[in-house]
């Protein structure tokens, strides 16, 4: 029955800890409940047992009871050490990833996740990992606070600026599932969620050789801009089709005037989007805040070239 119930209230179990975690978790639940149907009951039972029956019922004075005391000592201290032996069993296994563990590297930003694979290809919010194998997560954070967590691998981290912080899974199948950022890190922290695919080991070396390939291949420049906009995360806040999101569109950008909460304008060219992207907060667009990372560093001239020449293209 507790498992039809656990069925309900919790996510998917699918990662090899996931049902430990569960039982630990229900055993609280359970415990806590019995414990309070067991108070509940005596409560009412010595309200109506012992009762004032007449004007001269005076309570007698009980000022020590040894067995009582011990009892109550007792029972909640075994209760707690199983809990921590128990939690801490597990902490341990969590903590520990095997030495044969897959290794991706994340990378938050505000606000979207970028893993990379040991050949170098890089995805953006979404995570493949090769099903029924140890993956392990070396993450690191480009701004502010961040925190990886799959429900259904009972898996969560906190994911800081200039310090790594790991985690490891191993999914019982193949299938998806999905990502959150569980620490509220700014305005498109909703937004910022992904997935997991974890697909059979072969289809998995597949699709990495795959993705490898395509990398590699001699892009014109507004293709490889296209290919750096989605990977870059620049997709989470501008659109390409004059809706805003939580920057301004892309289409029709480029030569457009451009009005600043300075009072300032200027005219979209090369230049401006160029300066927008490595220092995006020198000036700010009417309408918008200053929250867009700043991409100095992190792209080279020539990708932020190849993101201009797609920007032109949107007219
Ligand atoms: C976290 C959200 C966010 C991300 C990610 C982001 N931007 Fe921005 N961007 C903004 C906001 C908000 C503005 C408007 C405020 C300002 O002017 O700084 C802006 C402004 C701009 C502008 C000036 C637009 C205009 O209408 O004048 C350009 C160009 C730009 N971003 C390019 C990019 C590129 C290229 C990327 C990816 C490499 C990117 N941005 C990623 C939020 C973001
Ligand atoms: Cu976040």
């Amino acid at each position: 029955m507790l498992e039809t119930i656990n069925r309900y209230i919790l996510p998917q179990v699918s990662s090899t800890f996931a049902a430990d975690v569960d039982a630990l978790f229900t055993f609280i639940n359970v415990t806590s409940v019995i414990i309070l149907l067991g108070i509940t009951v005596a409560i009412f039972y010595f309200s109506i047992k012992y009762r004032r029956k007449s004007e001269d019922d005076v309570t007698p004075v009980i000022r020590f009871n040894t067995m009582l005391e011990v009892t109550w000592i007792t029972i909640p201290l075994i209760l707690v050490l199983i809990v921590f032996a128990w939690g801490f069993r597990g902490y341990i296994d969590m903590r520990t990833p095997p030495g044969n563990a897959y290794e991706v590297y994340v990378t938050a930003n505000s606000f979207f996740w970028q893993f990379t694979y040991p050949n170098g290809v890089q995805t953006t919010d979404e995570l493949y990992v090769p099903a029924g194998r140890p993956v392990k997560l070396i993450m690191q954070s480009r701004d502010v606070i961040h925190s990886f967590f799959v429900p259904d691998f009972r898996i969560k981290q906190d994911v800081l600026p200039g310090r790594y912080t790991t985690l490891w899974f191993e999914t019982l199948t193949s299938g998806e599932h999905v990502i959150f950022c569980t620490e509220y890190c700014g305005t498109g922290h909703s937004a910022m969620d992904g997935m997991v695919y974890a697909l059979e080991p072969d289809e998995f070396n597949a699709w990495l050789n795959e993705q490898k390939e395509l990398s590699e291949r001699e892009l014109p420049l507004a293709e490889l801009g296209r290919n750096l906009y989605t990977s870059q995360g620049c997709a989470g806040c501008h659109s390409l089709d004059g809706s805003v999101v939580i920057g301004p569109t892309f289409q029709g950008l480029y030569g457009a005037e451009r009005q600043f909460t300075d009072g300032t304008s200027r005219v979209a060219d090369e230049e401006y989007l160029r300066e927008s992207i490595k220092y995006p907060g020198r000036v700010i667009n009417v309408g918008f805040n200053n929250i867009m990372p700043s991409y100095e560093g992190q792209l080279s001239d020539d990708q932020i070239t190849a993101i201009i020449e797609f920007i032109k293209e949107l007219e």
